[in-house]
């Protein structure tokens, strides 16, 4: 010990028992509130970017003020990500010469938002260069997203990293809009997700629009699980070509779970969502969500926290981007 006086020598360790005795209290609650072996946790920038929080959500805010549209964007966004190699922003990287992105297939062809997730990533980068990832700004983003449509309010854990992989073949692994409900419950329980799990996320077809092309297998055909009249709406939708755009449901800019009140009266628009009521593996709980909103956003915030956890990648295993569009 470098103290003479053996009072001040008494008070030197007694603060360093304090500060080792702060540091384990902290190291509890921290890892109190990270999930499993993951080292992600909520307070992942508390000391690195402080602000990351008010950032996200102001910018998303303004974003949705111009726009409300948008929300359903971030939060597909956020699922297409997550869906192909995990969470980490392989969304976001643009094709090269040599590579053809996830971005540039024909299931990404409508997803919308990327400016916004530019405008968070640009203000992030003044304020704490080269610490947010892009793969927690997507998640965040549409964290918020869906809080200012009116959904529930949830925290995500943070400390993602961003992946050096997107490609274009990747994308077979998303569910196409034809499967049915024993196809829709396989994919996802690969992922590690049940079916309520699933039902719960579909439940995000609350917000947004799909194209003509998306359903219009559905009108060639007599479809029995399609109302007669819906179809009709359908159909005048799709006389206006492949890309036009059909709502989910009437609310389109709100998060709410008219959409599954739409497909008990068979008013769903894609095979995928009307299969979650005909089929008996999923229609009871597609009526619960229909007959009880709160039930919804329980199990929604549940499945998403899960959702942005998907095969994350942490520590060295990726990089923080300098620019959303292209690794570093
Ligand atoms: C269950 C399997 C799913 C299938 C087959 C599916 C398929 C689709 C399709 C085909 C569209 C319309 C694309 C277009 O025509 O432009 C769409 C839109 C959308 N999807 Fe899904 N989806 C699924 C699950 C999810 C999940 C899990 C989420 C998010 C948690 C999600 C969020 C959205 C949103 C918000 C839109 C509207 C986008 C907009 O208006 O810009 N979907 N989905
Ligand atoms: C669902 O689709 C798969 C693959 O097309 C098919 O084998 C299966 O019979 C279908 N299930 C039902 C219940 O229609
Ligand atoms: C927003 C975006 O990057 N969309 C791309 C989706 O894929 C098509 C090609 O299939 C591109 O032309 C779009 O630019």
């Amino acid at each position: 010990m470098l103290c003479k006086p053996p009072l001040k020598c008494l008070k030197i360790v007694i603060m360093a028992n304090l500060l080792t005795m702060f540091f384990v209290m902290e190291m509890i609650i921290v890892s109190g509130l990270s999930f499993g072996a993951s080292g992600l946790n909520m307070n992942y920038y508390l000391l690195s970017c402080p602000f990351v929080e008010p950032v996200v959500k102001n910018t998303v805010n303004r974003a949705l003020q111009d726009d409300p549209t948008l929300a359903a964007g971030l939060v597909r966004m956020h699922f297409h990500d997550c869906f192909i190699e995990g969470c980490d922003g392989s969304v976001l990287i643009d094709s090269t010469k040599d590579n053809t992105a996830e971005k540039d297939s024909p299931a990404n062809l409508s997803l919308r938002g990327y400016e916004v997730i530019d405008d968070i990533k640009e203000e992030l980068e003044n304020q704490c260069p080269g610490v947010v990832s892009c793969a927690d700004i997507v998640a965040m983003a549409a964290r918020d997203a869906v809080f200012f449509a009116g959904g529930p309010v949830y925290d995500i854990p943070k400390g993602r990293k961003d992946g050096t992989r997107s490609k274009i073949e990747d994308t077979i692994n998303l569910p196409a809009p034809f499967f049915n409900a024993s196809e829709l419950i396989k994919m996802f329980g690969q992922r590690g997700f049940s079916a309520r799990d699933m039902v719960a996320l579909s439940g995000a077809h609350t917000l947004g629009v799909a194209r003509c092309s998306s359903f219009k297998h559905r009108l060639t055909q007599v479809d029995p699980t399609l109302d007669s009249e819906f179809a009709k709406t359908l159909s005048k939708t799709c006389s206006a070509g492949d890309t036009a755009e059909q709502p989910f449901d009437s609310t389109r800019n709100d998060f709410d779970n008219e959409y599954f009140n739409d497909l008990v009266s068979n008013n769903g628009v894609l095979t995928s969502d009307q299969t979650l009521y005909n089929s008996p593996q999923t229609r009871n709980i597609v009526n619960a969500y229909a007959m009880n909103q709160a039930l919804f956003f329980l199990d929604f915030q549940q499945a998403m926290v899960k959702m942005s956890m998907l095969d994350v990648k942490e520590g060295f295993k990726g990089e923080v981007r300098k620019n959303c569009h292209k690794i570093n």
